[in-house]
């Protein structure tokens, strides 16, 4: 079981905020999901920041690679920024290796996993979720391994071609791996319980699991709650919070008592 960190107190302190994970967008392909989210983007009120929580991006091979669908992307974010909208991005297991470099031309602000923020006065630990995922044993020995900056380094020193070939090797896999499972894991309770108890007063909030609902937890006599995104279809699918409340955009989530 691996500590998680503290937080003396919230890196971020905003008035209202978006949050989107889950877009899985395939950059090397033009597809109605992109048109979705670049469209999405110029309907971003201003000064309302975005917060990517992860799996933006189906696979990410380097910084160093470009395509004219990445490029569309780009600036599609550039124009929301220049109406004041501002993107804080942490990355999901598909989307790990997205870097600064990237990040700084996207206009996007990079996030540890986990990371504490406060919204509308309200505390949130927020995490892209994979880490909850814990009866997953073969995925988090792999990450364990993957996140390693000598792993990491070695496989961005490969060639481009060598990297776009690998990344469509692990598609296929990946396909079959899902196809193999009757759902996608889901996180483990137990571990969920660690991360409310070490984050007094927060609500843990998440996507990855593609399982978009409010789970309700009784813990040490305090009503606490885990709010899990939704994934995108070809359709927006987001949650905005401003300090009338919360609300979920373009889909309805599940209630869930734990008790
Ligand atoms: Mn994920």
């Amino acid at each position: 079981m691996t500590a998680l960190p503290t937080f003396e107190a919230p890196r971020l302190r905003l008035p209202r905020a978006t949050f989107v994970s889950d877009l899985h967008l395939d950059i090397d392909r033009d597809t109605p999901r992109l048109h979705a989210f670049c469209e999405w983007l110029t309907r971003r009120p201003a000064e309302e920041p975005v917060f990517l929580l992860g799996d933006i991006f189906e696979f990410w091979i380097g910084d160093d690679w470009t395509h004219p669908v990445m490029e569309s992307l780009v600036a599609a974010c550039a124009a929301a920024r220049a109406r004041g909208v501002s993107f804080h991005f942490l990355t999901g297991n598909r989307d790990f290796l997205v870097g600064e470099t990237f990040a700084a031309r996207a206009g996007w602000a990079m996030l540890p996993d986990p990371v504490a923020v406060e919204i509308a006065g309200r505390a949130f630990v927020l995490t892209h979720g994979d880490l909850l995922c814990t009866d997953d044993h073969a995925y988090q020995a792999w990450r364990a391994q993957a996140r390693q900056p000598a792993a990491q380094a070695a496989f961005l020193a490969q060639p481009l071609p060598a990297r776009i070939a690998f990344a469509q090797r692990s598609r296929e896999q990946s396909r079959a791996y899902q196809g193999a499972l009757e759902s996608p894991i889901d996180v483990n309770e137990g571990e969920v319980r660690r991360w409310l108890e070490t984050y007094p007063s927060a609500v843990l909030l998440h996507g990855h699991t593609h399982r978009c609902a409010v789970h309700r937890y009784s813990i040490a006599d305090e009503q606490r709650e885990r709010w899990v995104l939704p994934e995108w279809h070809d359709t927006a699918r987001w949650l905005e919070i401003v300090p009338e409340g919360a609300t979920w955009h373009g889909v309805t989530p599940a209630r869930v008592e734990h008790r």
